[in-house]
């Protein structure tokens, strides 16, 4: 009820008065101002003028549908969103919602995360309303062995969005957005299917917008950027969801006609940081220098060895750190 009369305000320039508002929702002018209150408290700038009504003035930075619908053109992505003040990891509770029914395209969005998650149990620094945390409930109806491409949409999505905003971000194969040398955003994708048929899959992507250099973990300070940290300014973080879901939408309905993501990873290729590289392949702790070659119509990495001989690699075995520094 509060974001239907939130969406009502927010659709008016005008003074909409407590009696329009109590006949339109069916409930006493008290119960309206109550919500009006409630919506107050979560930094809404509401006028309220007695005998003219409610107007809303501003709204705050938060990342709920009703702020960032403006910049949504999806059709089933994110057209519901779950908002969450504070949560342990969204991706966790989204996968709660997806055993319980939750269709596709539900969007769970957190102001901040206590117990956010990596890839292999590490964890992600997600502090209050600074960063995007943000994950997608998916049935995608292709077989299992095409999931991991899931991951490399996202990252398209990420990058492409990014670079709308004038954010120069290259993507390192898989799963990791790379803004001057540094990690600014990270993709987990997890899924729970049967041999044949995939059940859901949640994507979790974290991005460090505008959190400030000081306000990283000690541990993280040397890898780990933001938008804020390299351009020195603020970005809105609605824009960057609506612009990254729109892309998403289009690249995994593309990706799901036929488990194909030749869309996406096209764009992998276009702005990926490894291509045509010295890398190293760290495996079992031992690192092995090779140089990126391609990324195949798989989205695997295809590398070269020192002996010339050119392999796979697979999405998810290896991490990868460059020659000079974290990439
Ligand atoms: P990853 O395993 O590639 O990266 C995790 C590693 O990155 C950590 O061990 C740490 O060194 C570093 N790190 C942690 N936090 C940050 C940060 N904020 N910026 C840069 N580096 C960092 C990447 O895993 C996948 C991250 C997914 C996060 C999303 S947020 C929404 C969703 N919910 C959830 O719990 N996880 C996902």
């Amino acid at each position: 009820m509060k974001n239907k009369i939130l969406s009502l305000l927010k659709n008016s320039d005008e003074f909409i008065s407590g009696q329009k508002l109590s006949e339109e929702f069916g409930m006493s002018r008290a119960a309206i101002w109550k919500y009006i209150n409630a919506l107050k408290e979560e930094g809404y700038n509401i006028e309220s003028v007695s005998r003219k009504g409610y107007r809303l003035i501003s709204s705050p930075d938060l990342l709920k549908y009703e702020e960032i619908k403006p910049f949504l053109n999806t059709e089933v992505i994110a057209r519901k969103i779950v908002h969450f003040d504070t949560i342990g990891s969204t991706n966790t509770e989204a996968k709660i919602l997806a055993e319980k029914g939750e269709p596709e395209g539900t969007v769970l969005l957190s102001e901040e995360q206590t117990s956010g998650r990596g890839r292999l149990g590490r964890s992600w620094s997600s502090p209050k309303y600074t960063a995007i945390s943000m994950s997608i409930i998916l049935r995608p109806d292709i077989s299992p062995i095409h999931v991991a491409k899931v991951t490399q949409v996202g990252a398209a999505a990420v990058a492409l969005a990014c670079n709308e905003m004038g954010i120069d971000a290259y993507i390192k194969w898989p799963n990791d957005i790379i803004l001057n040398n540094r990690k600014v955003c990270g993709i987990l994708t997890e899924m729970s299917a049967e041999l044949n048929k995939i059940n859901y899959v949640v994507m979790g992507i974290g991005i460090n917008v505008n959190i400030e250099a000081e306000d990283f973990p000690d541990e993280i300070k040397p890898i780990a950027t933001s938008f804020k940290g390299e351009y020195n300014k603020k970005f809105s973080r609605q824009e960057l969801c609506g612009r990254i879901l729109n892309h998403f939408e289009k690249l995994y309905n593309s990706f799901c006609e036929d488990g194909n993501a030749s869309d996406a990873l096209e764009v992998c290729r276009e702005k990926s940081i490894v291509l045509g590289r010295e890398i190293n392949i760290i495996q079992n702790n031992t690192a092995t220098r090779v140089k990126a070659l391609d990324i195949d119509s798989e989205g695997e990495l295809i590398v070269e060895y020192a002996d010339g001989k050119a392999n796979k690699v697979i999405s998810g075995e290896v991490s990868i750190r460059g020659i000079n520094g974290y990439i």
